[in-house]
């Protein structure tokens, strides 16, 4: 250990029930020892496998009601209220103490240094704290144990290069699905004006994020919401209306909303194409070639007959009253391929182990696989 004692707040932003502030190092039991009081008479005993309940003070004055957890013995946790202020309180004093405030990565990483852990368990490590599903932690908490460090170690025996190449393509086809399971995936609205794109944001979030009006070109700036779909969440964007003539001869504010709903686009994992039922409207469009993207006939409620145009890549809803938005969202899983996903399967979950794994497919000798196997298992974490 460096003799350096370190705490950061290991618990996601935002108000909480309860917020984690880990406190590592030579020096964190006494520095616990300093700025935490046990209830009750006894003293605490402070081992690995223990909590205890107390309050944390600046001398007399109390900051917080906590639970300390001894997770190790240079390695303690402060459960304290889920409460920014709180928080920042804390670190304050234990910065007060000596000890050196860092990012939640830093924590993990410094922590599981001294675990000698290789470089796919603690990527593991950091990417659980920013996981935004169960069902992700649980994709993560597999490619340690067995899936992906499992199957990379194995590379180092004797495999046949095709075989290890093989498996690295078959990883990386199952790893974007779970990626969305694990991270999220972004969901654009667009689609002519007036069509109901904001309507549907709002209906998708449970509550008004977007202006919505009866006069085409409302949205102008985009507005984004973060939604849970199912088990999958999303950053849904609401995005104007594309309508060429507001590019080509409206004012500065509409051209550049024009081009930012363009822009948006291209960075979608999926794109809801909205339009209006009852109306001709272009097709999705353009140049994005590739892009998973379904069509949504909206205001079907206006129609007699507005089921009948369902097929797999469309669907017809009415976003004002919830009708077919049951569907819609079974059909953003399936576009997304998240039904598939098999969390025991083996995945990888961050940017350097994708580019290593297409190194491997495209590797022209043994001698590069193998240090490139090195790489994935012992080479830098980017925190
Ligand atoms: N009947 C019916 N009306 C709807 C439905 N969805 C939206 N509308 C109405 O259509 C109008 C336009 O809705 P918005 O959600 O603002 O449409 P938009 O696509 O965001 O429009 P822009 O921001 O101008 O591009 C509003 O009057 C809505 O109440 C629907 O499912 N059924
Ligand atoms: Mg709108």
């Amino acid at each position: 250990m460096s003799g350096e004692t370190i705490a950061a707040v290991l618990s996601g932003k935002g108000t909480g029930a309860i917020a984690a502030i880990g406190v590592w190092g030579d020096t964190a039991e006494k520095t616990i020892r300093k700025i935490f009081r046990p209830k009750g008479e006894k003293s605490a005993r402070y081992e690995k496998g223990f909590s205890v309940l107390g309050t944390i003070r600046n001398k007399e004055e109390i900051i917080d009601e906590v639970i300390i957890a001894c997770e190790d013995t240079e390695y303690f946790c402060i459960n304290c209220h889920g409460n920014q202020l709180i928080e920042t309180d804390i670190l304050r004093l234990l910065q007060r103490q000596g000890t050196n405030i860092v990012s939640a990565g830093q924590f993990l990483l410094k922590t599981s240094l001294d675990k000698q852990l290789n470089t796919i368990e603690i990527e593991a490590k950091l990417a659980i704290a920013q996981a935004k599903t169960l069902e992700g932690t649980k994709i993560i908490r597999n490619q340690t144990n067995t899936g992906l460090n499992r199957i990379v170690q194995n590379w180092q025996k004797n495999i046949p290069p095709e075989d290890i190449k093989a498996e690295a393509k078959k990883i990386l086809e199952l790893s974007k699905s779970a990626g969305y399971l694990i991270y999220g995936a972004k969901v654009v609205l667009a689609g002519p004006t007036n069509s109901g794109k904001s309507t549907l944001l709002n209906c998708l979030a449970g509550k008004q994020k977007a202006i919505v009006t009866d006069v085409a070109g409302t949205t102008r700036d985009w507005v984004s919401a973060e939604c849970k779909l199912g088990k999958l969440h999303c950053e849904i964007i609401d995005t104007a209306g594309i309508d060429e003539t507001l590019f080509s001869k409206s004012c500065n504010a509409d051209k550049e909303a024009q081009k930012k709903a363009k822009e948006l686009l291209k960075s979608a994992d999926l794109i809801i194409w909205v339009i209006d039922a009852a109306k001709k409207a272009p097709d999705p469009f353009f140049s994005l070639k590739g892009k998973p993207t379904i069509t949504v006939l909206n205001k079907s409620d206006l129609l007699a007959d507005a089921g009948t145009a369902a097929s797999v890549d469309t669907i017809a809803i009415s976003a004002k009253f919830g009708n077919g938005v049951e569907k819609l969202i079974k059909k953003i899983h399936l576009k997304l391929g998240i039904d598939s996903v098999n969390t025991k399967e083996a995945v990888c979950f961050t940017d350097r182990q994708r580019g290593l794994l297409e190194q491997i497919i495209s590797a022209d000798s043994k001698e590069s696989i193998l240090s490139t196997i090195s790489e994935l298992l012992n080479g830098k974490v980017c925190v």
